[in-house]
């Protein structure tokens, strides 16, 4: 018992650089121990629009990046404000736990409150908002995810470097989220890549995507900044400390 408790695993290296705080993400979620609280629906805009995009390998994971000036904008959902879309990403092997289960992955779309001029001022005080959405084990490929396997496929065999924009032709954000919006997990974290800097409201929604195992295979293949396989590119589940999840009742 001994021994086994000494044993150091890190398949996610990266955890070290972070902060230590007490609202740290990801985090195990459960029905049972989530607080019923009642939020007004979210409002979506843009989210049905076709963008062309790019997609990067950060070293960390693929990172999606609309190319328009006009971001879409998020409101409603129990979010103070408008918040408009920064990038979204991928993890393989889901952040957040549902019980005791880990998803094939998570998709997390990151946003910011349209007061502040970019993401990073307004992570300083604390108005970020990342939605998280399932990505569940299909036999079948989930064919909206096409476009970023083909790109990620892309960076992976003609080896782009880090950092480096393969183009996305014509996506649309609601691909990306659940068709059903109704119900959602909702706590204040942190960013789960270092410094994992708090103040972060999640939302998870509680409806997942498909994805095939074919496809989460692509993603598997991406290298990091010491070239070495991103077999998995999830950080391990935080304390919740003092905190309250609520899921959303209708
Ligand atoms: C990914 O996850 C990227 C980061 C993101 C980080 O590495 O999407 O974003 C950029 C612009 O590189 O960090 C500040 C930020 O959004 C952490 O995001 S997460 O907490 O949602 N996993
Ligand atoms: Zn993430």
């Amino acid at each position: 018992m001994k021994d086994r408790e000494n044993v150091k695993v890190e398949s996610y290296h990266w955890d070290k650089q972070c902060s230590s705080g007490k609202k740290q993400s990801p985090i195990t979620l459960t029905p049972d121990t989530s607080e019923g609280k009642t939020f007004p629906p979210f409002t979506f805009d843009g989210y049905d629009q076709l963008y062309n995009a790019n997609i990067k390998n950060n070293g960390h994971t693929a990172v999606v990046n609309l190319e328009t000036s006009k971001r879409p904008m998020l409101a409603g959902g129990g979010l103070d404000g408008v918040y408009v879309l920064d990038s979204f990403h991928f993890h393989w092997g889901s952040e957040h736990l549902e019980g005791d289960k880990r998803y094939a992955g998570e998709i997390h779309l990151v946003h910011y409150s349209n007061k502040y001029k970019d993401l990073s001022q307004a992570l300083t005080v604390g108005r970020v908002a990342v939605l998280g959405v399932f990505l569940y084990l299909s036999p079948d490929d989930y064919e909206d995810l096409a476009p970023i396997i083909t790109a990620v496929r892309q960076i992976q065999q003609q080896k782009v470097r880090l950092n480096v924009p393969v183009a996305i032709q014509r996506l649309e954000l609601d691909d990306f989220l659940p068709h059903d919006r109704a119900g959602f997990y909702r706590y204040e974290g942190s960013l789960t890549t270092p410094n994992c800097t708090e103040g972060v409201t999640w939302t998870v929604f509680t409806n997942g995507l498909p994805i095939s195992s074919h496809q989460l295979r692509t993603f598997t293949q991406l290298t990091t900044e010491e070239n070495t396989l991103l077999t998995t590119n999830y950080r391990p589940v935080q304390e919740l400390n003092d905190r309250v999840v609520y899921l959303k009742v209708s």
